[in-house]
């Protein structure tokens, strides 16, 4: 289980402020396009409309990041210059910052042991469905072709290899559950479900659950695997909920 104090040294909130690293002096997200852990940032975001800029990272090179010492993506820098590194600690950061909707970390069981799901099961679930073969694989990473400011040589490298590296990880990842990875998905998100308490994890309002776990699948709209999703009769409309109001 994720635990914010412990996880990591370096996961949260920096001492270090980076302003310098701000683009257009704006809140500044550096991400993958289709990075799961991102979209849970880019959905809060976007919910409360808050206006920022994004860094797109070589998945390969990390060149972006070659200022942090935290090289996973997402890290977020706030227009103070407060580097915040790691999805749960982000969401937390921007509510707290913010609208203050979401149950504090260790005042709501219930809301800490899902945004952990979304990491240590979901997050792992979605990646052995969409990587279940080099073809899948590729089509997942056809977006690095049109990132425009990466080389020639970065886009081919990133897809081409990219794709084996990621149909690896699909593997490893598959190898966590006992079930198929399509099985496993739904099952995962049959059990994901019944952690809804009305219209989302928060209630009437979204949480930092509903946000970790839409992101984590809103990264697989279009690629291998998100059927199960659109076929499931409670999350499919917890999926438009959320997609209505956070505009991603
Ligand atoms: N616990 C982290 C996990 C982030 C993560 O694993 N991100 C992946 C991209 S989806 C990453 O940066 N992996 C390292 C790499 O690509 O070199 C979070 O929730 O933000």
């Amino acid at each position: 289980m994720t635990d914010l104090t412990v996880d990591s040294p370096i996961s949260g909130v920096q001492e270090k402020k980076v302003p310098s690293k701000l683009v257009d002096n704006l809140p500044t997200l550096y991400c993958y396009e289709t990075c799961p852990f991102c979209f849970k940032v880019k959905a809060l975001l976007g919910s409360r409309g808050i206006r920022y800029s994004k860094v797109e990272v070589d998945p390969m090179k990390h060149t972006e990041l070659q200022w942090s010492n935290w090289k996973k993506v997402p890290v977020f820098v706030d227009s103070d210059g407060t580097q915040v590194n790691d999805s749960n600690y982000i969401l937390h950061y921007i509510d707290k910052n913010g609208n203050n909707d979401f149950p504090r970390h260790g005042t709501d069981k219930k809301q800490d042991e899902w945004m952990d799901f979304s990491n240590s099961i979901l997050g792992k679930s979605i990646v052995a469905v969409i990587y279940s073969s080099y073809f899948t694989s590729l089509k997942a990473l056809d977006y690095v072709t049109k990132v425009d400011k990466f080389s020639f040589t970065s886009r081919i490298i990133n897809k081409w290899l990219g794709a084996i590296v990621m149909f690896f990880v699909g593997r490893s990842r598959a190898k966590l559950f006992s079930m198929k990875p399509r099985d496993n998905l739904q099952y995962q998100l049959d059990k994901m479900a019944e952690g809804f308490e009305g219209n989302f994890f928060g209630g009437d309002v979204p949480n930092g659950a509903d946000f970790a776990n839409y992101g984590i699948l809103r990264s697989m709209q279009g690629l291998n695997g998100f059927d199960i999703l659109e076929n499931h009769k409670s999350v499919q409309p917890w999926y438009a909920r959320m997609q209505k109001l956070s505009g991603i």
